[in-house]
């Protein structure tokens, strides 16, 4: 995977480069990575890459010219890779589209300052626009980074255990099982029994039933849209069971034993 971000602050990425397993990937020649100045492709004597809009009002707008070069420029010496725009009117991101831009190849991620970009940049040099969520930021490369952190873990080498990446939350439409480390007692509170006795499938069923019931009471919305395996449903049925139980007592509260 090779990425190439296009931003008038180069210098914020050098920090998230520099790290964790973003640099072990950049180390490990599993990505590759760097930052261009549009600046570097503005060619007044200002090197202006912002003007003022038409129509009047106040804020900036990105110009199109050192914009359109700086994407072109990247497109040659990149063949085949997909330009993206971070921008509130985006497709909103999610696990599928990391998944689908990490088959990529390469990443052009435009990042735009001020008002945004002028509307002609979009139409013919943008291939996907895409919001990281419903808020404003000051600019698109923060957003540049979420892309590209979420992509590069996806991709093949990336992390430590091979496996890992298909484990986490969301990569089956569940949220994570809870976690635990020593000791075993941490300020009066114990780590479930089962996840000390050794028995897999045991330890198995009781990460199902966690993944399951965090989903339930945090992000029931991902069960609704999720297609159900029978052993999920079979689990949830046994709990809407014990709760109608429970509820059926308190109805009538003469059959309470
Ligand atoms: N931006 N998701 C860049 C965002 C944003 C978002 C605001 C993008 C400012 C210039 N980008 N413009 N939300 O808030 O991607």
């Amino acid at each position: 995977m090779f990425f190439t971000v296009l931003t008038i602050f180069p210098e914020m990425f050098d920090p998230f480069w520099e790290h964790g397993i973003v640099r072990r990937a950049i180390e490990g020649k599993i990505i590759r990575a760097s930052a261009v100045n549009i600046r570097n492709f503005a060619e007044d004597r200002h090197q202006a890459t912002d003007d003022r809009p038409y129509g009047g009002g106040s804020g900036m707008v990105m110009k199109p010219e050192p914009l359109a070069a700086a994407i072109r420029e990247a497109s040659k010496t990149m063949p085949g890779a997909k330009t993206v725009l971070l921008t509130p009117q985006g497709r909103m991101f999610n696990q599928q589209m990391a998944r689908e831009l990490a088959s990529c190849g390469g990443l052009i991620l435009v990042c735009g300052r001020y008002e945004g970009v002028d509307e002609r940049i979009c139409d013919d040099l943008i291939d996907y626009e895409i919001s990281i969520g419903d808020y404003v930021l000051t600019g698109g490369e923060l957003a540049g980074m979420v892309i590209m952190d979420a992509v590069t873990r996806l991709i093949p080498g990336a992390l430590g255990g091979e496996d890992a990446a298909e484990k986490d939350s969301f990569s089956d439409g569940l949220l994570e099982h809870a976690h635990y480390t020593r000791p075993r007692i941490f300020e009066d509170r114990e780590v479930p029994e089962v996840l000390l006795s050794g028995h897999h499938q045991e330890i198995e069923r009781w990460r199902l039933e966690s993944s399951l019931m965090r989903t339930l009471l945090k992000r029931p919305d991902l069960l609704e849209k999720r297609e159900l395996p029978d052993q999920e449903t079979e689990v949830l049925r046994r709990w809407g069971n014990q709760i109608e139980k429970i509820l059926d007592c308190h109805r009538s509260p003469i059959k309470r034993s």
